[in-house]
C-alpha cells in the first residue's frame, strides 16, 4: 500500500478538507499531520482548539488511517521519518510563505522520487461562510482579550507591531514571510501614543484625548483579529484611569501599559533633553492597584512601564520600582531605554529574573535596534514592540511623492514608486 500524507492547520473541518481526504485516500494509506500551536500561530490564525482537540477532530474522519503531530511547519522531519509516496495538498499556495512550504515539499520528495499531488481548492459558499465565521469569532472582544495571555505561554517572544489605523492594522494582521526554515507573522498590535498623536498631527503629550484614541482602537478592531496592547501614557489621574481600564476591557483590548511619569508627559525618546518627572513609587502603585481593582475580566493585563533608565536613574532604581509595581498587582513590566545597545536592558532583565521568573517583561528596541528577538528571549524578555517603524516608513514615502509631483508639475514621475491603481482599488475586500 503506498503511503500518503497530508497536513492540516485548521480548527474546523469543511467540505474542502473532506475533499482532500477523499482524494488522498484513493492513492493509498492516509496519515494526516496536525501542526502544534506555536507552528499554527506562525502562519495561520490563532487556534481556538488545543492541538489534541484538533488531532481528535481528524481521527474521527473516515478514510484517515493515522493522525500525527507535525512539529515543524517545514516538512523535513516528517518526510525523512515517514517517507510518504505522496504528499497531498490543496492548490491554494497563495502567498510567498505558502510558496516556501511548497518548495520545501518538492525538494524533499525529489530526494527519493515521492510525488506532490495538488487538489483544486474548494471554493463554495459553505466553505467561505465557515471561514468568515471563524475569523469573526476571533475578533469578538471576549475571544480577543485573553489572547495575549495565552500567547505568552505559546511563543518564545510575542512580536508586536505598531498600528494606528485600519490600514496599518491590516498590515499587522496579514504580513507573513518565510524566514529560512520558519514562517513568521506578527502576534500582536501596539497602539502607540507617539504614532496615534503624530498621525493626527499632534505632539505626544497626552493631548489626544481618550475618546479619540478609542476611535483609533475601534478602527483597528473592526478589521483585525490579533490582540491589542494599548499605550495608555501615564494613565492620567487614578480616578480617570479606572474608567479607561473598563472601556479597554469592554472593547476587547488585551493590555494597557502605563508609564511612571507625572505632570506634562513628553516622549521617552527625548530622554533628559526635556523636563520629565517620574511619579513616586507610592502614587504609581496606587494607580496600578486601583486599575486592577476596577478590572472586571480575568485576562486583561495592566503592565507597568518603568522610566528610570530613560531618566538616567540607573538599573537599581528600575529594579526597586519593578518589584514594587509587581507587588501592587502589575501583570507585567515594561522596561524602556534609549541607549544604542541593549546592555542596560539586559542588566535589568537578568537581575529581575533572578527572583521573578514569571512576570512578563516588555521591551521597545527603537534605539538599540540591532538586537534580535532570539537575544531578547534569552534574557527572559517576553514581548517585543516595534513601536513606530510603520509610521516612520510612511512619512518619508508620502512626503517624497508630494515633492515629486510639485517638482514635475504632474504625477507621472512619481508613478513608478507607487502601488498600481488596480492594487489600491482591490486592496480591501468587500464582505
Ligand atoms: C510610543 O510608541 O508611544 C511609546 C514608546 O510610548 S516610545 O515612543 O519609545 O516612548
Ligand atoms: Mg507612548
Amino acid at each position: 500500500m503506498p503511503k500518503v500524507y497530508t497536513c492540516f492547520c485548521t480548527d474546523i473541518i469543511h467540505e474542502g478538507h473532506l475533499n482532500i481526504i477523499r482524494e488522498a485516500e484513493k492513492l493509498g494509506e492516509l496519515t494526516v499531520g496536525v501542526l502544534p500551536d506555536d507552528q499554527m500561530i506562525s502562519y495561520n490564525r490563532f487556534p481556538t482548539k488545543t492541538t489534541e482537540e484538533r488531532m481528535e477532530m481528524i481521527r474521527g474522519i473516515p478514510g484517515v488511517k493515522d493522525v500525527i503531530e507535525q512539529k515543524q511547519i517545514m516538512y523535513d522531519e516528517v518526510v525523512r521519518e515517514f517517507r510518504p509516496d505522496y504528499i497531498v495538498h490543496g492548490d491554494n499556495w497563495g502567498d510567498s510563505a505558502m510558496q516556501a512550504i511548497r518548495a520545501n515539499i518538492v525538494k524533499l520528495l525529489a530526494e527519493y522520487g515521492g510525488q506532490l499531488v495538488e487538489i483544486p481548492y474548494t471554493h463554495n459558499e459553505g466553505v467561505e461562510k465557515l471561514d468568515r465565521q471563524m475569523r469573526e469569532k476571533l475578533a469578538m472582544p471576549e475571544f480577543r482579550r485573553g489572547r495575549l495571555h495565552k500567547l505568552l505561554n505559546m511563543v518564545p517572544v510575542v512580536k508586536t507591531l505598531e498600528v494606528h489605523s485600519g490600514l496599518t492594522g491590516l498590515i499587522a494582521e496579514k504580513t507573513i514571510v518565510a524566514r529560512g526554515e520558519k514562517i513568521s507573522q506578527f502576534d500582536a498590535m501596539w497602539i502607540s501614543s507617539l504614532c496615534d498623536s503624530t498621525e493626527k498631527g499632534k505632539p505626544d503629550i497626552e493631548l489626544v484625548d481618550m475618546t479619540s484614541r478609542f476611535r483609533t482602537i475601534d478602527d483597528v478592531l473592526e478589521v483585525t483579529t490579533k490582540p491589542i496592547i494599548f499605550d495608555g501614557d501615564t494613565g492620567g489621574l487614578t480616578e480617570h484611569f479606572v474608567y479607561t481600564v473598563r472601556s479597554l476591557e469592554r472593547m476587547g483590548v488585551s493590555a494597557v501599559i502605563i508609564e511612571d511619569k507625572t505632570g506634562l508627559k513628553k516622549n521617552s525618546l527625548f530622554g533628559t533633553q526635556v523636563e520629565q518627572t517620574q511619579d513616586s513609587i507610592e502614587n504609581f502603585c496606587d494607580k496600578i492597584a486601583m486599575g486592577k481593582k476596577a478590572q472586571l475580566s480575568d485576562d486583561f493585563m495592566i503592565i507597568a512601564r518603568i522610566e528610570s533608565l530613560i531618566l538616567g536613574k540607573g538599573v537599581d532604581d528600575a529594579l526597586g520600582r519593578a518589584r514594587a509595581y509587581v507587588k501592587a498587582g502589575a501583570d507585567g513590566i515594561m522596561i524602556h531605554s534609549r541607549q544604542k545597545t541593549p546592555d542596560e536592558i539586559f542588566e535589568f532583565c537578568d537581575a529581575f529574573r533572578k527572583d521573578d521568573p514569571d512576570t512578563p517583561i516588555v521591551v521597545v528596541p527603537t534605539t538599540y535596534d540591532t538586537v534580535t528577538e532570539e537575544e531578547l528571549g534569552s534574557h527572559g524578555i517576553n514581548i517585543v514592540i516595534y513601536a513606530n517603524q510603520l509610521l516612520r516608513a510612511a512619512f518619508p514615502a508620502m512626503e517624497s511623492t508630494a515633492r515629486c509631483i510639485l517638482e514635475n508639475g504632474r504625477a507621472h514621475e512619481a508613478d513608478s514608486s507607487l502601488m498600481s491603481v488596480h492594487d489600491i482599488i482591490t486592496l480591501i475586500d468587500e464582505l
